[in-house]
């Protein structure tokens, strides 16, 4: 656990894993879905990649959102294949580093997990600068997490004046097949209730 956290270690690998090495460009899951059409890595992509440098290539992610949202589940599982189902609320920020190869050139991405709640936002809030990406995150089944993310997003581009990148992501989408079940198993008995009041 202590060797993949450590992000000297990750760099110091002679490759990335083989999940986190890209070399093709990894297309959407519905064209007609998504705002972006490219087909192939940007002309900037491929000559970041080309340029020679000695200094490591680091870009930092926030990952910002309401409390309890799932923002740690997300990061563990995506850095450690990791769910857990107890909640552990983030204390301040927690930190991850994911090494990728890009066109076989390596990249580390800083991921910044914040707390979501309310008390622990001044200290979240000094590391939202230098983002590259902020990811705001929203439960699916609460529609005012949602409307927050505007918010959470205002408050991390006061920090930051540089271009980054937004990404809206919703979580705990298996809840919402429950919800469904639940209104449609309501909506019959409302219904055969009203029936026989007629
Ligand atoms: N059903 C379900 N539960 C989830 C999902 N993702 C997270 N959870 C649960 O939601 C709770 C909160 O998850 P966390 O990842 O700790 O939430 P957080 O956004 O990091 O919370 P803070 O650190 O307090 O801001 C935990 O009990 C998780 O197990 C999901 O996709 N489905
Ligand atoms: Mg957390």
């Amino acid at each position: 656990m202590l060797e993949t956290r450590s992000a000297v270690y990750k760099m110091l690998q002679p490759s990335a894993s083989e999940e986190r090495r890209i070399v093709k460009w990894p297309p959407p899951y519905s064209m007609t879905m998504t705002p972006y059409q490219e087909r192939d890595f940007d002309v900037t992509v491929r000559r970041a990649c080309l340029s020679v440098s000695s200094a490591p290539r680091i870009s930092k992610l926030i990952v910002l959102g309401d409390v309890a949202v799932g923002k740690t589940s997300l990061v563990n599982v995506f850095c450690h294949k990791k769910y857990n189902n107890n909640y552990k609320p983030t204390i301040g920020v927690d930190f991850e580093v994911e090494r990728f190869d890009i066109l076989n050139v390596p990249f580390n991405l800083q991921i910044w997990d914040t707390a979501g709640q309310e008390r622990f936002k001044a200290i979240a809030a000094s590391y939202y600068r230098g983002a590259n990406i902020i990811m705001l995150v929203f439960d699916l089944t609460s529609l005012l997490s949602l409307s927050h993310c505007k918010q959470w997003l205002e408050e991390a581009a006061r920090s930051n004046t540089g271009n980054y990148f937004v990404f809206l992501v919703g979580t705990k989408r298996d809840l919402m097949v429950t919800i469904i079940v639940f209104g449609v198993y309501f909506f019959l008995i409302f219904n055969k209730n009203s029936h026989k009041t007629l």
